[in-house]
């Protein structure tokens, strides 16, 4: 017979007890179902005398193909100690556990051996007591994977181990990897478990947390669960504590999570050490904020910076990455640059950026000349948080018609490359009246740095525009802090032009918020780019901030001075 396989804490037994634990592990089982009561009697001896639990794996013939020695959970990768490496293992496999603990509780599979176990993916998971009850049996209790439950494990019979030993697998087994309703095809959509640190303002969190799931659909992924942690005293090494990276494991195999998001930058060695404890591909916010914008880039300027950003973002995080930078089946950050040339050769990424860096510069240029060519027309940028309705405003100004409107969507990062259009506005002169109109790339958040960077050719638009209309969505509950950020980002990027506020969807938002913007700024625009409502307003007040005199034709731009803001 094929000899099993000993791993764990093997070190240090004594060559009697090694021989014992061999034979023990060469005794065949039941196939498909069932475990020999007689080895398991044997197997809980040797624990009470070795005081360390003892699990057998065995395959669907019945045979051993592996004896762990101590809790499973000091193994992070249980599956590669299996003879053939982690490939062999199929379904149909079942666990058993000795273990040492005496009450009924201790049954229950809990912490990171209940998270290991899930991985190997067994049918049932036999576990029962070493130490004889009163009653003189042993009290075991047979589980079975179940995604729908917390501990990631439901309690499908308990009894004696003799009665449990002769029970047959119970036919319904709810195997992890068996599709359920909410399960969706890994392959079709990515499925995302969130990791958050929480601050002392909860709304604020809820917010955040909100963001960040709409920045994953974005991506065109599903969030399928969050685990948060109160931001305390920061672990360097993980972020978060070990504890809510163990649950984090177990909500991950839950829910079938391929990736898990965090909403903190994570350092190289952050990223790694979450990856080993929660044996998942792991990114943070910014790499995902980078996915979106590959996914986006239409125009040969987008893609350039997009891969500048990426590349940029990357080089630095080559070293000490692992599970994320070498999935092959596409999905999020794997998008863009291709992640085996990142991996080959970092001279030649430099280079790369070198190269990109020089091919923006030129662009850029271009993109100048091509201002200069329409000097004289007053240039006007809207600017402001993503989803703010930006597209749509443009749109509703500009575009009568409809082949002709720029993609507005409800999707953070719709627009990525700037669109410029002329608006007519209200002749009260014979001289023709013409401002162009610039949609732009939409802010957010602690945007990332490299992005930031890289998108400066874009953002330029902003820059050189005589006039900033900042679009504020006043109908988001979070639209106060929307609009500080803005105007930090602005303030970053040295946009020192008038910046009029722009406070669009009151078709849909509460009262109060208009109440409570009119004493924050007190000139606002309100409109609501879907109806149509304020857009006169919207052109009248344009008109007067360039023609000051109806009847001067000379436009009014920011080579001459500008008023102050009001
Ligand atoms: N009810 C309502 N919805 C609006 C209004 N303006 C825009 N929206 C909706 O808000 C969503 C986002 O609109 P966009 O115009 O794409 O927003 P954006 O600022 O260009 O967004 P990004 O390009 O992603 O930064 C879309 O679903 C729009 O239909 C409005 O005035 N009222
Ligand atoms: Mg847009």
């Amino acid at each position: 017979m094929k000899q099993a396989h000993l791993a764990g804490r093997t070190n240090g037994l004594r060559p009697s007890l090694h021989r014992q634990l061999e034979r023990l592990s060469q005794r065949r089982h039941p196939g498909l179902s069932g475990a020999d009561p007689l080895t398991l009697e044997r197997l809980s001896e040797l624990v009470l005398e070795f005081k360390q639990p003892l699990h057998l794996i065995v395959d669907e013939r019945g045979l051993c193909r592996l004896l762990w020695v101590g809790p499973l959970s000091e193994s992070d990768q249980l599956r590669s100690h299996l003879p053939g490496g982690p490939r062999r293992i199929k379904r149909r496999w079942r666990l058993i556990s000795s273990l040492q603990g005496k009450a009924g509780t201790d049954l229950k599979p809990d912490g990171r051996d209940a998270v290991v176990a899930l991985d190997l993916k067994p049918d049932t998971w036999l576990r029962f007591q070493a130490s004889p009850s009163t009653g003189g049996g042993h009290l075991a209790s047979l589980w079975q994977p179940d995604p729908g439950d917390r501990s990631g494990w439901h309690q499908a019979a308990l009894g004696t181990l003799k009665e449990l030993c002769d029970r047959p697998a119970p036919a319904t087994a709810k195997d992890l990897d068996s599709p359920g309703p909410t399960t969706a095809p890994a392959d079709v959509q990515e499925r995302v478990l969130l990791l958050i640190l929480t601050g002392a303002d909860a709304q604020r969190s809820e917010r955040d947390l909100a963001e960040l799931e709409g920045l994953v659909r974005s991506a065109g992924a599903l969030p399928v669960a969050f685990c948060r942690q109160r931001q305390g005293q920061p672990n360097p090494q993980t972020l978060w504590g070990t504890g809510k990276l163990q649950e984090a494991a177990l909500e991950a195999r839950r829910h079938q999570a391929t990736l898990v998001i965090t909403d903190r930058e994570l350092s190289p060695v952050q990223a790694r050490n979450l990856e080993l404890l929660i044996d998942c591909p792991v990114m943070d916010r910014s790499e995902l904020i980078l996915d979106i914008f590959a996914q986006r880039a239409a125009s040969a300027a987008g893609r350039l910076q997009v891969e500048l950003a990426q590349l940029r973002y990357r080089l630095p995080r080559l070293k000490g990455r692992g599970l994320s930078l070498s999935r092959q089946g596409g999905g999020i950050g794997t998008r863009g640059p291709g992640e085996t040339q990142l991996e080959k050769d970092r001279r030649a990424i430099s280079r790369r950026i070198e190269h990109l860096g020089r091919s923006l510069l030129q662009l850029g240029a271009h993109r100048a000349r091509l201002r200069d060519r329409r000097d004289g027309v007053p240039r006007v940028a809207l600017v402001g948080y993503t989803n703010a309705g930006k597209s749509s405003l443009l749109n509703a100004l500009c575009c009568r018609n409809p082949g002709l409107e720029v993609l507005a969507e409800n999707k953070l990062f719709a627009t990525l490359d700037p669109t410029t259009r002329r608006l007519s506005l209200p002749q009260t002169s014979a001289a023709p009246k013409e401002v162009l109109i610039t949609d732009t790339v939409g802010f957010i958040r602690e945007l990332p740095k490299p992005l930031l960077e890289a998108f400066r050719a874009t953002l330029e638009e902003t820059r050189e525009a005589d006039l900033l209309l900042l679009v504020v969505d006043l109908a988001d509950p979070d639209w106060q802090s929307q609009l500080e950020a803005v105007q930090q980002l602005l303030d970053g990027l040295s946009c020192d032009q008038l910046r009029k506020v722009v406070a669009n969807q009151i078709d849909r938002c509460e009262a109060s918020a208009i109440e409570a913007i009119r004493t924050l700024e007190p000139d606002v625009i309100y409109l609501s780019a879907r109806e149509g409502t304020g857009l006169k307003g919207l052109r009248n007040w344009l008109e007067k901030q360039f023609w000051d005199d109806a009847t001067t034709p000379e436009p009014f731009t920011q080579q001459t001075a500008l008023p102050d803001h009001g």
